[in-house]
Formats: C-alpha cells, sequence, structure tokens
C-alpha cells in the first residue's frame, strides 16, 4: 500500500484544499492529513476562524482523506514519516523546497497551488460584501 501525508491549517476548506487532497490521494493508496492544532497555527502567525476540532472533523468527512494527525510543531515531519511508514509527502509549490529534509525518508512532491481562491481572499472578499 502506498502512503501519502500532506499538512496544513485546512481552514474554511474551499476547493483549492480539496484540489492538493485529490492530488495527493491520486498518488497513492492512502493519504493521512497532519492538521494543524490552534496552538501551532499561533506559532505560524495564523489565526484559522475555526478550531482545530472542526477542521479536524470536516476533513475527516473529505473521500480523499483516509487519516487525519494533529501538527504540533515544525519537527515532528520525520517522526510522521517514519512512524506512519510514508512513501509521499505533497504540499503545495508556496512550500517549495522547504522539506526536502525529507528526501532521505520518502518522495518529497511540491504540486502547483489552485489559483484564485485562498482562506485569506475567501475572509476578505467576505467582508467587502
Ligand atoms: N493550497 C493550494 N491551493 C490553494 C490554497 C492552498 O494548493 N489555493 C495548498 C497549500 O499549498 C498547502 C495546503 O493546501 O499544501 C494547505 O494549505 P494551508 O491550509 O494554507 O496550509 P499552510 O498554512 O500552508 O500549512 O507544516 C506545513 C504547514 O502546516 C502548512
Amino acid at each position: 500500500m502506498k502512503k501519502v501525508i500532506t499538512y496544513g491549517t485546512f481552514d474554511l476548506l474551499h476547493k483549492g484544499h480539496i484540489n492538493i487532497l485529490r492530488r495527493a490521494k491520486e498518488m497513492g493508496d492512502h493519504l493521512t492529513v497532519v492538521i494543524s492544532s490552534d496552538e501551532f497555527n499561533a506559532i505560524k502567525g495564523k489565526t484559522s476562524f475555526m478550531p482545530f476540532e472542526d477542521r479536524k472533523y470536516i476533513l475527516e468527512a473529505v473521500k480523499y482523506v483516509d487519516a487525519v494527525l494533529p501538527e504540533n510543531d515544525w519537527e515532528q515531519k520525520i517522526a510522521d514519516v517514519v512512524d506512519n511508514e510514508i512513501d509521499i509527502f505533497v504540499m503545495g509549490h508556496d512550500w517549495e523546497g522547504k522539506f526536502d529534509f525529507l528526501k532521505d525518508y520518502c518522495e518529497v512532491i511540491y504540486l502547483p497551488r489552485t489559483e484564485g481562491i485562498s482562506t485569506t481572499k475567501i475572509k476578505t472578499d467576505f467582508k467587502e460584501k
């Protein structure tokens, strides 16, 4: 079984998120999504509209997602890849190169982002309505 992993906040889930989850799952048989805790979001300098439990609940309902784990710090990725026997690590290309240290443990693939959509854009555009 080929196992894929990806990471993110996944706040206000939108088509850009679904596009990367779909493409990640298409690379293997099992997709683990590691979703940022509210505390880690603060470390990333992000505040999500939805709390971790809601973001996790919503992701678990996505047909491409097989498992959801919490992301609590920047240092957990190697252990996540090793402990979960991951074959492929996938992220959007806004992270290009940032996680190449994982190449010692699994394949690392950066995929094009979906243009024209982001959680920030949703929040901004909605405010202006
Ligand atoms: N994404 C995308 N297209 C968009 C928006 C997001 O492909 N229009 C991708 C991002 O590239 C990322 C994933 O969706 O791979 C999740 O995006 P975020 O929720 O913004 O995650 P981020 O804050 O980048 O957290 O340790 C890694 C971090 O947790 C990544």
